[in-house]
């Protein structure tokens, strides 16, 4: 009691409400701003700051308390997540409206060569055996292949290995702040307060990759809050240290966006006539049979043991035609669940490699 009577007033409230120190005060109050307010000051390094409270000035707006928000402090500028976003829009080739696109027969090849190698198909057939318990759990409970959340697992963190160590709420503020895509940014900044907001995760804990993707299924914040699942049944949705959430997550993911673990992702196939390009694509009134497709010369390409048993599970199902790499290149018939890979990643090539890499998962182990 002593002790305590020895302090402030002030001090004394400071320590009960939590707050980071009395000098900090004049910014801690924040203001509401809504979400479609635009931030008009210039987007200069001594702005940043500046722009973390306008930020969370729209999380208070949709509901995160403002003791969660003052309690963050330390959200930094960082240089590397510009870059490598930078690199990555580098990377979207931008054409001259004037000149036919460049095509590229072998650019589903060259993306399969570089993520599904033998090596991971090893490491996944090892992994399989040590994470059969939870691995069996989210399958059975959300009606997902085991070799599908055993594919995404594997391609999205290296099966748990690699999370990226950014401060979450840093790279978000980064980003949102550089501006290119400022609304997805700090929309998802907004989220990732909500999940501190309601205890989800600790700040110190909450890491990512420099674009924010957090834990073994590499979510967003919008997908966390979306899909995340308590797999063990701890009241807690650990994305990133606990299998049996991480396996739950990605299964309640796909469920419910449509998933049908009656059915595989498609097939391979050959077209033996020109077909209009215009054809193609997963839009809802785009989507024939089996026997349609095979009608106007679309054939399956593998002759295999599992080619002939998905043939016979997509034979009576809504299919339509993908082809990654427009008029050349290899074509795919692919059934709605290749559509809820599409939500998950909108790359036709991501969920080539989804689908082809659960296939080698399934021979491989027997499943
Ligand atoms: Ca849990």
């Amino acid at each position: 009691m002593k002790k305590i009577s020895l302090l402030s007033t002030a001090l004394l409230s400071c320590l009960l409400a939590g707050c980071a120190g009395s000098s900090q005060s004049a910014s801690n109050r924040i203001p509401t701003i809504s979400a479609n307010t635009a931030y008009t000051k210039p987007r200069t390094l001594d702005n940043f700051h500046d722009y973390v409270q306008f930020l969370k000035g729209k999380a208070a707006a949709e509901g995160v308390s403002i003791a969660t928000l003052n309690a963050q402090n330390n959200i930094r500028y960082v240089e590397k997540a510009v870059a490598l976003d930078r690199a990555q829009a580098g990377r979207i080739v931008k054409r001259d409206p004037n000149q036919p696109p460049v095509l590229n027969p072998n650019g589903t090849t060259n993306y399969l060569n570089k993520v599904l190698t033998n090596n991971k198909v090893n490491v996944a057939e090892d992994r399989y055996w040590e994470v059969q318990v939870p691995l069996q759990r989210a399958s059975q409970r959300y009606g997902v292949q085991q070799e599908y959340i055993l594919a995404l697992w594997g391609m999205e963190s290296s099966f748990g290995h690699y999370q990226g160590r950014y401060d979450v709420l840093s790279a978000l503020a980064t980003l949102a702040f550089d501006g290119r895509r400022e609304a997805l940014f700090s929309k998802e900044f907004v989220n990732a307060m909500k999940m501190l907001d309601r205890d989800h995760i600790q700040r110190t804990k909450m890491l990512g990759s420099w674009a924010g993707a957090m834990g073994q299924t590499q979510f967003m914040p919008s997908a966390f809050l979306n899909y995340a699942a308590d797999g063990n049944g701890d009241g807690v949705k650990d994305i990133w240290t606990n299998q049996f959430d991480a396996f739950a997550s990605i299964a309640n993911y796909l469920h419910t966006v449509g998933w049908d673990d009656k059915l595989p992702w498609g097939i391979e196939v050959t077209l033996n006539q020109p077909l209009d390009l215009a054809l193609s694509g997963i839009e809802k009134h785009k989507a024939r049979s089996l026997r349609e497709w095979q009608a106007q010369g679309v054939m399956p390409l593998g002759f295999s043991a599992q080619e002939q048993e998905k043939l016979t599970a997509l034979s009576n199902v809504d299919l339509w035609l993908v082809r990654p790499d427009k008029q050349v290149g290899r074509a795919f018939l692919v059934s709605n669940n290749f559509r809820t890979l599409l939500d998950w990643n909108k790359s036709n090539y991501f969920a080539v490699s989804i689908g082809m890499f659960a296939d080698r998962i399934k021979e491989r182990i027997g499943l």
